[in-house]
C-alpha cells in the first residue's frame, strides 16, 4: 500500500547538530549549569531508556500503559477522530493499543507519527504498513516543540487528535510547558482534541526510587547526556567523576535528575571552543520530570486555550490521561 505511506523530514543532521551546540553552549555557562534532557537520547540512551521501562521501580511506563489498555476504547469512542498524530511516538505497544482501539471506533483513516528519529520511524511505519493494510501512514521527523506546522492539515471534517503520552510534558519548564500547548492549540482547529499523559503527585517515596533505581540503569542513562557531548562536540568529561542525583523538589512537584562532580575539574568542548570548570560537590541539572494534580492539569491547559474534555487516572492514581478540545 505504498500510495498510503509518505514520510517528510523537516529535522536534517546538521539541525540537530547546531540545536545541540546552542543548547550545551547555553546551558555550560548558565549558574547553575545544565543540559536540557532531550540529549539523552541517542542510539545507547534510547537502548537505556527502553530498559528504564523494565525496571521495577519505574512505575510510570507499566502505569501508564495499562491506564492506556483499560481506557482507549473510551477513548477512541470520546474522541472520534479520523487522524491519530503521535508525538515523540516511541513505544509500539501504546500505538497498537491506539490504532487498534481508533480502528474498532470505526473512525481513523490516518496515523502520523512523529519522531526526531528518522530510522526509528521507518521501522515503525515498515511494521504498521504490514499490521495495518488500507491505513495512511505519514511520519513526519521533526522536533514536537517546533514542527508541529509542518503536520498534515486535516482533510475537510478529518478531524486529528494529537496524542502526547509518555509523561514527557512534564520534562519542560513550566514556560516551556505553556509555549508547546499554546503552540499545539494554534495548529489545532477548534473541535480538534490533544490525548496527553502525565504523571501524577504521589507519594515521593515511590517516585524517588523511579528515578534511582537499585541497579543503576537510570544513573548509566543520566550519565550518557555526558557520553553524547564528547562524541558530539568533541568534549572530554571524565563520565564516571560524575554522580547520579535524584531529588523531588516539593515546592515545584518535579523531581530533578542532575550529575554531580566529585572533584574539581577543568573540561573542554572542542566544537564550541569552551572551557568550563567544576568544582567538587557542583551539580548540574540534567532533566525535570514534572508530576501534576488533575486541577493544576485542568488550568495548563485552560490557560493554552483547551477545553478540558474527559480525563482518565489508574486506580493507584499515580499516571493520567486527559482529552483536551480545542
Ligand atoms: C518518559 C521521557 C517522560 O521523565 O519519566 C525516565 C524519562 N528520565 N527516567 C520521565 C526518564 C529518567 C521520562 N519520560
Amino acid at each position: 500500500n505504498s500510495g498510503l505511506i509518505r514520510l517528510d523530514v523537516h529535522l536534517t543532521e546538521a539541525d540537530a547538530d547546531a540545536a545541540l551546540r546552542a543548547d550545551v553552549a547555553s546551558g555550560l555557562t548558565a549558574r547553575p549549569k545544565e543540559l536540557p534532557p532531550k540529549w539523552f537520547y541517542d542510539a545507547r540512551g534510547s537502548e537505556l531508556f527502553e530498559k528504564i521501562t523494565d525496571l521495577p521501580e519505574y512505575y510510570p511506563f507499566r502505569a501508564e500503559r495499562s491506564l492506556l489498555a483499560d481506557s482507549v476504547a473510551d477513548i477512541a469512542r470520546a474522541s472520534g477522530a479520523e487522524t491519530v498524530v503521535e508525538l515523540g511516538s516511541g513505544s509500539s505497544t501504546k500505538t497498537r493499543l491506539l490504532l487498534d482501539a481508533f480502528r474498532e471506533a470505526g473512525t481513523l483513516g490516518c496515523y502520523v507519527p512523529q519522531d526526531v528519529s528518522e530510522s526509528a520511524l521507518r521501522g515503525a511505519i515498515d511494521e504498521l504498513a504490514g499490521r495495518y493494510p488500507g491505513l495512511a501512514l505519514h511520519g513526519v521527523v521533526g522536533d514536537f516543540t517546533k514542527d508541529l506546522d509542518r503536520l498534515p492539515a486535516a482533510a475537510p471534517g478529518g478531524k486529528r487528535m494529537i496524542a502526547f503520552l509518555g509523561g514527557t510534558i512534564g520534562n519542560l519548564l513550566p514556560d516551556q510547558r505553556h509555549a508547546f500547548l499554546t503552540h499545539v492549540r494554534s495548529v489545532l482547529e477548534p473541535g480538534e482534541q490533544l490525548l496527553i499523559g502525565t504523571g501524577l503527585v504521589t507519594d515521593p517515596a515511590v517516585i524517588v526510587p523511579a528515578y534511582d533505581d537499585s541497579a543503576g540503569v537510570t544513573a548509566e542513562f543520566n550519565r550518557n547526556v555526558l557520553h553524547v557531548l564528547n562524541r558530539e562536540l568533541g568534549a572530554n568529561f571524565d563520565v564516571d567523576a560524575f554522580t547520579h542525583v535524584a531529588a523531588w523538589e516539593a515546592d515545584k512537584e518535579w523531581l530533578e535528575m542532575r550529575l554531580r562532580a566529585e572533584r574539581d575539574m577543568e573540561v573542554r568542548v572542542e566544537a564550541l571552543d569552551l572551557d568550563v570548570t567544576f568544582t567538587a560537590g557542583e551539580e548540574m541539572r540534567t532533566e525535570i520530570s514534572g508530576k501534576f494534580r488533575p486541577s493544576n492539569i485542568d488550568s495548563m491547559v485552560v490557560a493554552a486555550g483547551f477545553e478540558p474534555t474527559r480525563r482518565w487516572t489508574d486506580a493507584d492514581e499515580r499516571f493520567a490521561l486527559s482529552l483536551v478540545t480545542a
